[in-house]
């Protein structure tokens, strides 16, 4: 028997990260694998020392897991996949890492940092700025998805979950319009089941939240 998982995220958040809250990634990998969770939270405003000692950036998602507290959704993530398809053996395995670190390293910063300038502070000095950057790395990375359908040609994994959320940001304001291979590789992994239901179990979750 699996050691029980508990996703910890916010008790509320405002409109615009709904639906965008890292602990997404980690419930989609849970239904993707077919294991329970359940959900604890912690406030988003007003802060505890308890938060900052399960992560110690005062972020979410950390889950426990067992005896273990682990946060940053990436790490999460592989420990989480390990033994399943979605985390290959060999050098699939090796691939699939390279990847989960690309997009976590190589492609989510840029698409944070015109994030920021758009979506948060909407100043269009800053988003000029993150373009160049974001639109070489979406324009790469589509070179890359030419030839396949997924990141790893043994099919779905870990790497195309959080590439495929990373994704997800960009296009919530268009700016995948312009890269129809990403796009199309974007929504064949939404189309997940999967995602379907994590994505609604947290929308749920900040429904009850209340406005
Ligand atoms: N690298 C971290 C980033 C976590 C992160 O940015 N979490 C956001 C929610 S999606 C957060 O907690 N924001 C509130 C804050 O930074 O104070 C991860 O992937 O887990």
């Amino acid at each position: 028997m699996s050691d029980p998982v508990t996703i910890v995220t916010f008790d509320w958040v405002p409109d615009m990260p709904r639906g965008f809250v890292r602990d997404l990634r980690v419930r989609w990998l849970l239904e993707e694998i077919g294991r329970p969770y359940t959900v604890e939270t912690v406030p988003l405003r007003g802060k505890v020392a308890d938060h900052f000692r399960q992560q110690p950036f005062g972020q979410v998602p950390f889950v426990r897991v067992g005896g273990l507290t682990l946060f940053e959704s990436g790490a999460i993530l592989l420990h989480l996949a390990k033994g399943t398809p979605l985390l290959p053996e060999g050098d699939a395995g090796a691939q699939t890492l390279q990847w989960v670190i690309a997009a976590l390293n190589s492609v989510e910063p840029w698409v944070t940092n015109w994030m920021i300038a758009r979506l948060f502070r909407n100043d269009p000095v800053l988003i000029e700025a993150a373009m160049p950057t974001m639109t070489l790395r979406l324009t790469q990375l589509q070179d890359v998805l030419a030839d396949r359908e997924w990141l790893v040609p043994q099919g779905f994994t870990v790497a195309d979950l959080l590439m495929a959320d990373v994704l997800r940001i960009p296009d919530r304001d268009d700016q995948l319009a312009p890269y129809p291979g990403l796009a199309a590789y974007k929504a064949r992994a939404l189309a997940r089941p999967a995602f379907a239901k994590a994505y609604a179990d947290q929308m749920a979750h900040w429904q009850k939240a209340g406005p």
